[in-house]
């Protein structure tokens, strides 16, 4: 596979710093000689520009979204890089960064793609607050709604058309943190919500069969992977900003993970909310190296140039 790396070192979104460090300290780690070594072609296009803001400038913009003029900016930067990454047939890895990125990386989708592409969304939460719903002001808890046209304008409006992904299409796998303002979202959509409940209680196989059939039924052609690290269980991720216990396991993840990839569908993949300063004993990044090695492994068994030789809209 001939994938596109792609930093965005950002911590505007969780209001957190050191997940900014994320892009780099990956790569430290070896990130790109891990996807060639499994035989993909990597082209690393460093990382995104991220403009400077101190916190004082938090809500200079809106009293709800914390650092929205930078998080816009990143995103539209962002969005034009991932299109460009699919429209050249190659597959943009998006590495974060918070989860605010998905902004721009949705949009970039949605501008290469059209609308015919599915979101799987691995995740503790659901991101998809508005900035009426938000009990923090954090815009990593809101990618997702905006991505189905729902939340504020200026949200909507990054690069383009309003909204980037239907939401029968949407797929949120390891939730197990919602706020009530997403429960209603999602009982007023039609997105497909995988809980840790539901994953415990019947297996990941018979989730990962669910999913699978629905992909199939919807004749979806097209599927961009968001994976946020706080879906697997706390104790594996201590360098994130919000671990949440009772998550998922390595092999779990592994195993939903391949499944989604084996499918040849998968064209974007996000891989955000590693956060290095907050990290004990390198466990978190033993972690995002483990689940990065199941990508690689997947991505190198893909072949060639992805053709989507369209344009959106
Ligand atoms: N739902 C909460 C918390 C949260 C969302 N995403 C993360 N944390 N990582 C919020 O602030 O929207
Ligand atoms: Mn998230
Ligand atoms: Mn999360």
């Amino acid at each position: 596979m001939d994938i596109d790396l792609i930093g965005v070192p950002m911590f505007y979104g969780c209001d957190r710093e050191g997940v900014e460090l994320g892009p780099d300290k990956l790569r430290e780690l070896g990130l790109k000689e891990l996807l060639e070594n499994k035989g993909s072609n990597v082209r690393d296009k460093g990382n995104v520009v991220v403009p400077f803001a101190s916190p004082d400038m938090k809500y200079v913009r809106s009293s709800k979204m914390k650092y929205l003029d930078e998080i816009l900016t990143t995103a539209e930067n962002l969005a034009s890089e991932v299109e460009d990454s699919l429209k050249r047939g190659r597959l943009p890895l998006v590495i974060g960064g918070d989860h605010s990125l998905a902004l721009g990386s949705l949009a970039g989708v949605a501008g290469a793609l059209g609308n015919r592409h599915a979101v799987i969304w691995i995740d503790a939460h659901t991101d998809i607050n508005t900035d009426q719903t938000s009990p923090s002001g954090n815009v990593h808890g809101m990618p997702l709604a905006a991505a189905m046209g729902v939340g504020p304008t200026v949200l909507l409006s990054v690069h383009g058309k309003e909204k980037k992904v239907l939401d029968r299409n949407v797929y949120v796998v390891g939730a197990r943190s919602l706020d009530r303002g997403e429960e209603k979202l999602i009982s007023d959509s039609r997105m497909t919500v995988y809980r840790i409940g539901d994953i415990h209680s019947s297996g990941m196989q018979a989730v990962i069969d669910d999913l699978l059939r629905r992909l199939r039924e919807s004749r979806i052609s097209d599927i961009h992977i968001s994976y946020d690290i706080d879906s697997l269980d706390k104790s594996l991720v201590p360098g994130t900003g919000t671990p949440v216990r009772n998550g998922l396991k390595l092999e779990e993840s592994a195993q939903l993970v391949e499944a989604i990839m084996d499918t040849g569908l998968v064209r974007s993949i996000d891989f955000v909310e590693y956060n290095p300063k907050l990290d004990k004993d390198g466990r978190t990044a033993e972690s995002c190296l483990y689940m990065l090695d199941v990508f690689a492994g997947c991505l190198g068994r893909q072949t060639g140039r992805m053709d989507i030789g369209r344009t959106g809209s």
